[in-house]
């Protein structure tokens, strides 16, 4: 396929996925606004609709809850193929959302979307309008997920990682208790092959949890402590860092100091805390079981996140690198989510094995702000290597490129146009 085609077809298929006011990831296995996917689908959207972009995110954001939480799921209509649904959550929300949130990637897009948007004063309203909802869900983090002030906040459910089946997770979530798991029946796996999904010993763990938050009544002054799982992530923490980064960045050129000011306080702080993180053995950053204390024995995809938010020159970087050069040579297709070399690695199973074209795109951002073009570019390349051989899917086998998950992907689509486009600017300026 040449880049015309690509572009065509990308631009197909966020068409053929938006429902007006928001985009479905795929339908069928994901017929509702999902959180990091809406806002990742907004950077493709506004190559050719900026107002429908930022449409797109505002959507989300109506849905804000007022202790400042964004929810990971917005279920705008009834859809019995998806599981668990609007009954199990039980939110109590106007429109019905889940209770707990998703990576937050919004600091990052706003960045983007005001600096390819027209700088009218009605796109300035919007955009502040925005960015003051992203300084109230940061706030939120930092309040509720990390009630000591470590600097750092922890997940208290896989699905808030974005990277739901990680072998991160595994020891964390072994220690929920499942003996009041209600009867459910997934519907993930009528869509797709069940060998691409979490199993069935995660999704039991899944739903307890959610049953446990439900009991609380989604009270986030109670949740954290009462979690049976609290795991932070690197990966996690570097996305809400580099949002932060982005809001303080788009905070200073908008005239609005306090907020610049509190954006970038909180940065300076978890970027400290991140180096209690790191695991010199494997040269990378780990997860941190908060329950036990201990750090978490994966080498995921998470501990190489940070290169979006590490300054250039930081001493872990060029370990970074090197762990992703390695990762490239030993899976072709695109960044594989976990170490190929490590036994529990599974190239189809969802999080344990496959590439990702959103992580792709988080670490070239990340690698082109510090100066790693190379880098950047060699992933690039095998992003688009994934598309040409598969076409728009929801993930790839690393090794071979085999299409992944469900079909006809939104936030594939969205990263392929940025990859076409954007990113190819950047890379050659
Ligand atoms: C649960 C929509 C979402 C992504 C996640 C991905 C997957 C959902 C699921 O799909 O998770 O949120 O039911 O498997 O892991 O990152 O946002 O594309």
């Amino acid at each position: 396929m040449n880049t015309a085609d690509m572009l065509k077809e990308a631009q197909r298929i966020l068409t053929l996925n938006d429902k007006g006011r928001y985009t479905v990831p795929t339908h069928g296995l994901y017929p509702f606004q999902w959180n990091w996917d809406s806002c990742l689908t907004a950077l493709g959207q506004q190559h050719f609709d900026n107002d429908r972009a930022w449409l797109e995110v505002e959507t989300l954001m109506a849905h804000q809850w007022p202790d400042g939480m964004v929810p990971h799921i917005v279920f705008h209509e009834l859809n019995d193929g998806y599981f668990p649904g609007p009954g199990v959550w039980q939110t109590d929300r106007p429109t019905p959302t889940t209770g707990i949130t998703q990576p937050p990637v919004l600091g990052l897009v706003l960045e983007q979307l005001w600096a390819r948007s027209p700088q009218d004063d009605a796109t300035r309203a919007r955009c502040l309008r925005l960015m003051a909802g992203a300084d109230r869900w940061h706030q939120w983090f930092y309040l509720c997920r990390d009630p000591e002030d470590t600097g750092l906040v922890a997940l208290l459910h896989p699905w808030e990682s974005g990277r739901d089946n990680s072998i991160d997770w595994f020891e964390a979530l072994s220690a929920v208790p499942i003996d009041k798991v209600e009867p459910y029946q997934r519907r993930d796996t009528q869509h797709v092959d069940a060998s691409h999904r979490p199993t069935q010993f995660e999704y039991d763990r899944y739903v307890a949890l959610v049953q446990c938050f439900r009991n609380l009544k989604w009270d986030n002054t109670l949740l954290h402590d009462a979690s049976p799982f609290q795991v932070v992530d690197p990966g996690f923490n570097a996305i809400l860092i580099h949002s932060d980064q982005c809001l303080a960045r788009l905070a200073s050129a908008l005239g609005e100091a306090a907020l610049a000011r509190a954006a970038q306080a909180r940065c300076t702080l978890a970027l400290q805390a991140m180096e209690t993180l790191w695991n010199g053995d494997m040269g990378q950053y780990v997860c941190l079981n908060r329950r036990t204390g201990q750090l978490v024995d994966s080498p995921s995809i998470g501990g190489l996140l940070p290169v979006l938010v590490l300054p250039v020159g930081h001493p872990k970087l060029a370990a970074l690198s090197q762990r992703l050069h390695r990762l490239l040579d030993l899976a072709p297709f695109g960044v594989a989510s976990h170490w190929p070399e490590d036994d529990r690695f599974d190239g189809k199973r969802y999080w344990r094995g496959p590439s990702w074209l959103i992580v792709n795109y988080l670490l070239i951002k990340g690698l082109i702000e510090s100066g790693e073009e190379a880098l950047a570019e060699r992933i690039v390349q095998a992003s688009l290597k994934s598309i040409e051989e598969s076409g728009c899917s929801e993930y790839y086998h690393p090794i071979t490129g085999e299409a992944l998950g469900g079909g006809t992907f939104t936030w594939t689509a969205a990263m392929v146009i940025e990859f076409l486009t954007y990113h190819a600017q950047a890379l050659s300026d």
